[in-house]
């Protein structure tokens, strides 16, 4: 077939993935009228993982949510927030962030026309991060303080000034995040027996546990799993129960002392009979690399946090065997190249250095062959 512009098309089309608001529009609790400003984000691949299949005796799924628009989870929330925003006549919205939801923010903001104000702690945004918000057209507001001194004056600014505040104490954010357990769901066909992630404001695990819900009382699964949170240990207010006035993690996208959805995350853990446990830098650090290697998968830091909890969990005597478990890792590797090459270089790893001359030989002895 010829279109009149004369490019062809094929007579057999493929469904394109339209972004999660018009995928699951009928389940999100949002104006019914609400036009979806999106950049297609969802439709994440759940990619089974060889590696912890293996380890636990079980079978391990890794929905990889670096694949959205910008690179992190960020974007199904926002996809809501930013439509719902635009559709109520904002001109600006504001957000305080570890890094990603300004990224996601301000590339929707752009595609809104609506002008975007991030707050973020001073001197903690991993470089991609930032780069994303400025290229996307934010103005970056520097704090000189942590995430929830920049939540509590994004909070402030909405209140007294007309811009809208998308973080997720905004509950639009949650009906967008939580389509990930719907894809979860209608990929492998129910949902599986423990599922496992990085915490940080606690937005996401709330949402995951939304979805579920609401999957069960549509009688689309047959069991809820066990949610299983995990905060690095330097940021772990879940795990201690108290908030944490100084949080400090080279996960700088969980470093987050006094998380905002806190009630609605404990109510996730204590209803699907799961908790919250802490992981170190270096368990971190190590997991992101491990996945690197075993799985092809890159992700920052902070997500490696549900692997480096699973692991930890084996450790300690855990036993997964039999299990179906699904651990969401949030965010892509590209975002923080600094300090995974630098957990590369504490493990003992040595970047490429060698340069040779423009010679098969030379290149052939550098390789080791
Ligand atoms: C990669 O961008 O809070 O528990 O301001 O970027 O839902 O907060 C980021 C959080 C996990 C934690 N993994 O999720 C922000 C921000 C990554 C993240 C989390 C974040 P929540």
């Amino acid at each position: 077939m010829t279109s009149a512009s004369g490019v062809s098309s094929p007579a057999v089309r493929t469904h394109q993935w339209r972004g999660v608001i018009e995928e699951y529009r009928e389940l999100l609790d949002i104006p019914a009228d609400t036009p979806a400003v999106t950049l297609r984000e969802g439709g994440t691949p759940l990619v089974h993982s060889e590696w912890l299949s293996e380890l636990t005796g079980g079978q391990v799924h890794l929905k990889v949510e670096g694949d959205n628009p910008t690179g992190s989870f960020k974007d199904r929330g926002m996809t809501a927030a930013i439509s719902v925003a635009k559709h109520q006549g904002a001109q600006a919205v504001v957000c305080a962030s570890t890094g990603n939801t300004s990224a996601s923010m301000a590339a929707y903001a752009a595609k809104a026309r609506l002008n975007p104000i991030v707050l973020v702690p001073e001197g903690k945004i991993a470089a991609g991060k930032m780069a994303q918000a400025i290229l996307h057209g934010a103005q970056v507001i520097m704090v000189k303080g942590n995430f929830d001194d920049c939540l509590r004056l994004a909070k402030e600014l909405a209140a007294a000034y007309p811009v809208a505040l998308v973080n997720s104490v905004n509950p639009v954010r949650l009906q967008g995040q939580k389509t990930a357990a719907f894809e979860i769901v209608d990929f492998l066909g129910d949902a599986t027996d423990y599922h496992l992630l990085p915490v940080g404001n606690a937005g996401n695990i709330s949402a995951y546990w939304l979805g579920y819900q609401q999957y069960a009382d549509l009688g689309r699964i047959t069991r809820k799993p066990v949610m299983r949170g995990f905060q690095a240990a330097g940021a772990s207010p879940l795990v201690t129960g108290e908030p944490f006035p100084d949080p400090e993690t080279r996960a700088t996208a969980i470093r987050i002392g006094n998380p905002a959805s806190w009630t609605l995350a404990e109510k996730a853990a204590a209803e699907s009979g799961g908790r919250f446990a802490s992981v170190t830098d270096e368990r971190i650090l190590a997991a992101q690399l491990e996945l690197a290697r075993h799985d092809g998968v890159f992700v920052e830091p902070a997500s490696a946090a549900g692997v480096a909890g699973l692991l930890q969990e084996l450790e300690q005597g855990e036993s997964y065997t039999g299990s179906s478990i699904v651990i969401t890792v949030t965010g892509h590797g590209l975002k923080d190249t600094a300090t995974a090459l630098e957990g590369f270089a504490e493990a003992g790893g040595t970047v490429v250095d060698d340069v040779v001359v423009p010679e098969v030989a030379a290149v052939a002895e550098a390789a080791g062959l």
